[in-house]
């Protein structure tokens, strides 16, 4: 029928199920095939991996394949993507996305903290001449997209993101994972702890203790290291928290620091003992006794004058050059791997949140490449 006929119909007859627009769309519907999905989705299943146990839908995979889900495609400082999972191995990183904010408390958004952080860190070159570092001459690294966490259930997405985590584990490449809220703290090292032999230390930036059991019931974004720090061969002995205070949220956390004898480090010390004498020290309890240690960076230890898109903001923290110089400080002994947490790009404002936690990211690489600890480093002959 025409728009004419339609119109003509609204004036002079009763609305029928028949003349809606919706119910010809149904119709439609089942001559448009499906074949290119049903191929899309083949392969999906085939190259992002079965996802954990707990996952009923059986057609969702460990890596989200099926839709594309990289948001503009940019990929982390453009380095290539790698589809097909069960390729991975032998590279020196692999950046990964963990687009999860079921763990936030105030303000969401960090889901689409990956697609910011590839966005705004495509522009760059990898090279960076205080360092003497070109990352891409360096480094064999790939994005392998995101993991497929569960926007409404925060446990099967804990499960996907450790079984991921221990499949990168166990291929020994050096993973940066972008979040999502620091909820995935827990699951980051829960996946990795099996495949490392002895203790992993945990060298933690926030403003924020983080160290609760739940929030509202659940383990949410303030209660990643009470559960990692349950861990057998994770032990709070070995966790460091740098840039702690302010007014949010940290009384539970503390006594659990207290019990623990994990390792706080506020603003004051910082300023009191210098960023580097602090960053000995930190070094010196992440790896007493320890195998290998993690570096969970979350922006808001960062004053939001400087990172002001993030989900649980407090003045007076970190300013960007601080963190920079003592990231790669934290780098220097050489890691098993970093997320990079908290970024939420509806709060951000032109981009500076997400362009300092690729930053941050980038001096992390570089540092590890300039001591040694990663890649391949070229020398000029003589
Ligand atoms: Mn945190």
């Amino acid at each position: 029928m025409t728009m004419n006929n339609q119109q003509d119909a609204h004036h002079d007859h009763e609305i029928r199920r028949e003349d809606l627009r919706g119910t010809w769309g149904m119709e439609k519907l089942s001559e448009l095939g499906g074949e290119k999905a049903r191929e899309r989705a083949e392969q999906a299943k085939l190259y992002g991996l079965e996802a954990a146990p707990s996952i009923v839908d059986r057609s969702l995979t460990l890596f989200r394949r099926e839709p594309w889900s990289l948001g503009g495609g940019s990929t982390f400082m453009q380095a290539p993507y790698l589809q097909d999972v069960r390729q991975f191995g032998g590279q020196d990183v692999v950046v990964v996305g963990a687009p999860l904010d079921a763990g936030t408390t105030y303000r969401p958004g960090t889901r689409f903290g990956p697609e910011a952080l590839r966005r705004v860190s495509s522009l760059g070159y990898g090279y960076n001449p205080e360092r003497g570092v070109d990352l891409r001459e360096s480094l064999n690294m790939v994005d392998v997209g995101d993991i497929q966490v569960i926007p409404a259930n925060i446990e099967k997405s804990f499960d996907q993101i450790a079984l991921a985590m221990g499949y990168i584990t166990e291929r020994s490449v050096f993973p940066v994972v972008l979040g999502g809220d620091h909820s995935i703290g827990y699951p980051d090292i829960r996946g990795m702890a099996p495949f490392i032999d002895g203790n992993i230390g945990i060298i933690h930036f926030d403003r924020h203790s983080d160290l609760s059991e739940k929030s509202y019931d659940e383990r949410m974004h303030g209660s990643p290291f009470f559960h990692a720090t349950n861990i057998s061969n994770a032990p709070a002995t070995n966790l460091v928290q740098i840039g702690i205070g302010g007014w949010l949220g940290s009384k539970p956390g503390m006594k659990v620091a207290r019990e623990r004898k994990a390792t706080v480090i506020t603003i004051e010390d910082i300023e009191h003992f210098g960023l580097e004498r602090i960053m000995e020290y930190a070094l010196e309890v992440a790896w007493k006794g320890a195998r290998a240690v993690w570096l969970s960076f979350d922006i808001d230890s960062v004053d939001p004058a400087f990172a002001p898109g993030t989900g649980t903001p407090e003045p007076g923290g970190l300013l960007p050059r601080e963190v920079l110089k003592m990231v790669r400080i934290a780098a220097r002994e050489g890691l098993q791997g970093m997320e990079l947490v908290e970024v939420s790009p509806p709060y951000d404002v032109s981009d500076i949140t997400a362009l300092l936690g690729g930053r941050v990211i980038m001096d992390v690489l570089a540092s590890l490449v300039e001591a040694g600890k990663l890649g391949r480093i070229q020398r000029q002959p003589g």
